[in-house]
């Protein structure tokens, strides 16, 4: 390159470094076609959740004509990692990606991108001061986690009877979106009311067995405890049998509240175990497939596709039960 030509080179090349981050044309393009190679790489498959949604994935690659590529990381982010990088060394065009932790997981997205494959977050987001939609990833789809813990949070506040509520939480997969802002909505609503104390919170990584080890645990350290809000419904059932198993009565001298709308957990809702379980959808599939066909059709998407969620409690749990997973 001639000297005059390589400065104009950098003095554009420092414009656009000066203008900020990339724009949203700078991701990847999605080219229109019958038929897509899909990556959907899911974080595990011990709960009833992940499986209905790993199902939805199956399904909708019939009815939207893609070619699945599906891996398990087996609740291993770096193992998510590794599959994230072999779908790209295989080639596919478009990528949805739960990413199991908010940070281990942006090298792969960034990776993803600069091969040039647009990528979907779904049901799980990444730290938003590192990555973000629009120019790292197209976009989230996905719920409002602090809106359900708050949900979770004003269903006790308007339904617990007692005068003074001591509260065990079983958090989500530590260092995860729906763990960080489902205590977060849940917490600062209850600090609001001083009826509540929270006198443990710790992880019980989104499964069932861990959260009932950890109530075991829990509930001899805090044998007055009257509350329990799990960040999903399996540490929810979990909770239930350790309570059940230490001559507890789950329903009516222990509260629990959570997250999701399994069937175990609308079943329990039935039984009297179970106070409310705020949805949280993971029939994730067809939005997928009407998204990525927006996105190929040139359409401005937008950074979060929210998804909208219900609220399961003994007035509509029973109404619920056949739909559920
Ligand atoms: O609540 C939980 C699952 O990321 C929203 O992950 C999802 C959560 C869901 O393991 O049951």
């Amino acid at each position: 390159m001639k000297r005059r030509n390589f400065l104009a080179a950098a003095a554009i090349g420092g414009l656009l470094a000066a203008a900020g981050p990339l724009q949203a044309q700078d991701l990847p393009p999605l080219e229109q076609k019958d038929s897509y190679k899909v990556g959907f790489a899911q974080t595990e498959s011990n709960n009833p959740w992940r499986i209905a949604q790993t199902k939805s994935f199956q399904d909708t690659a019939a009815s939207c004509n893609w070619d699945l590529v599906l891996t398990d990381a087996g609740g291993s982010a770096a193992k998510q990692v590794a599959d994230v990088d072999s779908m790209i060394a295989q080639g596919i065009d478009v990528l949805f990606l739960p990413p199991r932790e908010e940070s281990p997981l942006i090298p792969a997205v960034m990776r993803a991108k600069a091969a040039g494959i647009p990528t979907f977050l779904v049901d799980r987001s990444v730290d938003p001061n590192v990555a973000q939609p629009g120019r790292d990833y197209v976009s989230f789809l996905g719920s409002d986690f602090i809106d359900q813990g708050r949900r979770a949070a004003e269903w006790l506040m308007e339904n617990f009877e007692g005068e003074e509520g001591v509260i065990i939480e079983l958090e989500g997969t530590t260092g995860s979106s729906p763990a960080n802002d489902r205590k977060k909505g849940f917490d600062d609503a209850v600090a609001a009311d001083d009826r509540f104390t929270i006198v443990a919170s710790r992880s019980g990584d989104f499964a069932r067995d861990e959260g009932r080890r950890v109530m075991e645990t829990l509930l001899q350290a805090h044998p007055n405890v009257n509350v329990v809000y799990a960040h999903n419904d399996e540490m929810a059932i979990g909770a239930i049998q350790a309570l059940e198993a230490a001559g507890r009565q789950p329903g009516s001298d222990v509260t629990i509240v959570s997250v999701d709308g399994t069937r175990d957990a609308l079943q329990a809702i039935i039984d009297g175990k179970m106070g409310v379980t705020v949805e949280s959808s993971p029939f994730f599939g067809p939005l997928a497939c009407e998204t990525m066909k927006r996105y190929a059709a040139g359409d401005e998407i937008e950074p979060w596709i929210k998804v909208e969620d219900r609220i399961f409690t003994s007035e509509n749990a029973a109404d619920h039960l056949d739909e559920a997973y």
